[in-house]
């Protein structure tokens, strides 16, 4: 009873199991789901613990780096550790190094923020005019896409051939549109769980950017109050191709003055996983892009990016 160098008291050893394993070992079981996300206090080398998942004995290992887990059952397990899903087969083990990232560059609309609706709005209206049917499944397409090449997407429903300079009128027409919802936008718009995850970020010291296929990004921003926040703001106005090319976060990465591989791109688009990953960016995906095998990371909560990035 007097310090734990007599003997630990038989009644604490859940209670440091607990500490040990879903502490420092980062154990969870999320929608019936084995993760690990462990993270040893400096002076540990090393925390072992053993496991039986669905009647399969794991070893896990965590070390300074990474961690190992080893499966003595004879069916493989699948599990996320630190993250990525990882899958162990009967009589082996894997190694899943930790990675650290310097930055976070964010997608804005769908990411941020969720103008997403509000481009989908303005087609909308431009879509009712022409007659062409448009809806929420078609505007998923839209996503991470430029003004211009979202046009012609909606357009492939058209059964007549449309003039470029006509093309141009619906185009304004549909910004002008956007614009006039964005104007209702205001700092309270953007989540109270967005907001703790960025000021978070900032304060473990990652560099944070936009990387928005978006013109009206500087306008956005604005709304939210966020125009002074970002590193780097890397957006449509300086881009000559949109997503998937992954200009738009490579000048992001360099306005940083990061390596790609130091980067996690956040998106919630495929075009915009399909970037990352051709600039040589890992990516997490939030919303729909989640069903992407294109994904480092599936993100069912922002906050989670901080279990990610640390
Ligand atoms: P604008 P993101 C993208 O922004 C949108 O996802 C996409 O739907 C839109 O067409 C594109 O910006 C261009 O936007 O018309 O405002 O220039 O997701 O890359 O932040
Ligand atoms: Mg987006």
């Amino acid at each position: 009873m007097k310090s734990s160098e007599e003997g630990i008291h038989s009644a604490s050893i859940g209670g440091i199991w607990l500490s040990c394993v879903m502490g420092f070992g980062g154990l969870r079981i999320r929608r019936g789901n084995l993760e690990l996300n462990p993270k040893l206090p400096k002076a540990w080398d090393e925390l072992r613990f053993p496991l039986v998942w669905k009647g399969q004995k794991l070893t896990v290992t965590v070390e300074k780096k990474g961690v190992t887990i080893a499966n003595d059952g004879s069916s493989p397990v699948s599990l996320m550790v630190f993250g990525r899903s990882s899958r162990v087969e009967p009589e082996a083990s894997v190694y899943v190094e930790k990675k650290t990232y310097e930055a976070v560059i964010f997608d804005l609309d769908g990411v941020i923020c969720h103008t997403d609706h509000y481009h989908y709005l303005a087609w909308k209206e431009v879509a009712d005019e022409l007659g062409i049917y448009f809806d929420e499944i078609i505007n998923n397409r839209l996503r991470g896409v430029s003004r211009k090449e979202s046009f012609d997407i909606i357009l492939e429903r058209y059964d007549k051939v449309m003039r470029e300079e006509d093309k141009e009128i619906y185009l304004t027409k549909k910004n002008e549109g956007y614009k006039k919802l964005l104007e209702g936008m205001t700092p309270s718009d953007l989540s109270a769980e967005t907001k703790n995850t960025l000021m978070e970020l900032r304060k473990r010291g990652i560099k944070l950017a936009i990387g928005s296929s978006s013109k009206n990004a500087g306008l956005i921003l604005k709304q939210l109050g966020l125009e002074h926040f970002f590193d780097a703001i890397s957006d449509g106005n300086a881009i000559t191709h949109s997503k998937p090319h992954p200009e738009v976060f490579q000048k992001a990465a360099s306005m940083l003055n990061c390596k790609a591989e130091n980067c996690l791109v956040v998106e919630d688009a495929e075009a915009g996983l399909k970037a990352a990953k051709s600039g040589g960016m890992d990516c997490a995906a939030v919303g729909d892009a989640v069903k992407s095998i294109l994904a480092d990371y599936k993100l069912s909560a922002f906050c989670q990016l901080l279990e990610i990035v640390r």
